[in-house]
């Protein structure tokens, strides 16, 4: 199985991906299949990817940035998870684990990647409290009007890591059906793609362990997470969110940070 990130043209990304691809060889070696997901064409990106030996999907997105709403354009990149089951480098795949750039690798994902949720697994994110004002959402696709009964009351799960049964989206045009949604009512939902899985897979979503996607800042992360999210402050942050700075956030940040080369620890500290 493929272990895939997405990135946009943002040089932070860049440096976060860096991290998280050496922090996952480091734990299974340098020949752990891994996928980038990119839709831009800057020369800068694709050097760097080719520098670190990381394999490029080139994909042009149906949630193309310019039909998104504009406060979502700066993050372009995060809707592309939503999009592997088109992806013709993962064709041949049942599965993918899906990674958000602001992860680190800690200990070994041997036992999640031998899991196979249904339509995906996701673990719980506890910050974010499930809330929307509506009964239903709807969209058309070929012709024909579908509802979408909202999934409440369940929590939210945290689209920082998704392990994707490609397979079954693919079947019946689940993908279709969901990217037609998500372009149809990306306007009204609030926290972009995380939202839109939530929405429209609700409880049909597998409820990961919290090892696979645990926060710096939650008090057990250092001794019990297998994949660590910045969630929240990024490694290099010393001001924002000072409330989230807390408990192994410093611990997890001083690990993140041994991954980097001497002018890379430079560009980290101007950020
Ligand atoms: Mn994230």
């Amino acid at each position: 199985m493929k272990v895939v990130f997405c990135i946009d043209d943002n040089p932070r990304y860049l440096l976060l991906l860096k991290v998280a691809v050496r922090s996952l060889r480091a734990l299974h070696g340098r020949d752990v299949p891994c996928l980038c997901i990119y839709a831009g064409k800057e020369e800068r990106v694709l050097k760097t990817l080719e520098e670190e030996a990381v394999p490029l999907a080139r994909h042009r997105p149906r949630l193309l940035p310019e039909l998104l709403p504009h406060r979502a354009r700066r993050c372009a990149g995060c809707f592309l998870k939503l999009e592997l089951a088109l992806v013709p480098e993962l064709e041949e795949e049942d599965m993918a684990l899906y990674c958000d750039v602001d992860v680190l690798f800690h200990r070994p994902i041997t036992e999640l990647l031998r899991l196979k949720p249904q339509y995906m697994g996701m673990a719980r994110e506890a910050t974010a409290p499930f809330y929307h004002e509506h009964q239903s959402l709807d969209y058309e696709f070929r012709g024909r009007r579908y509802a979408v009964p909202m999934p409440f009351p369940i929590w939210t799960f945290s689209s920082g890591v998704v392990l994707f049964n490609l397979r079954r989206l693919r079947r019946r045009g689940i993908i279709d059906h969901f990217l037609a949604f998500s372009l149809q009512n990306v306007e009204v939902i609030g926290n972009f793609d995380q939202s839109l899985l939530n929405y429209f897979f609700g409880k049909r979503i597998t409820h990961l362990p919290d090892r696979w996607n645990r926060p710096p800042y939650q008090h057990d992360c250092s001794e019990s997470a297998h994949i660590v999210h910045f969630h929240g402050p990024k490694p290099w942050d010393k001001t924002a969110f000072p409330d989230l700075r807390i408990n192994c956030f410093e611990a997890m940040r001083d690990i993140w940070m041994q991954y980097l080369r001497e002018e890379e620890l430079e560009q980290v500290m101007r950020f």
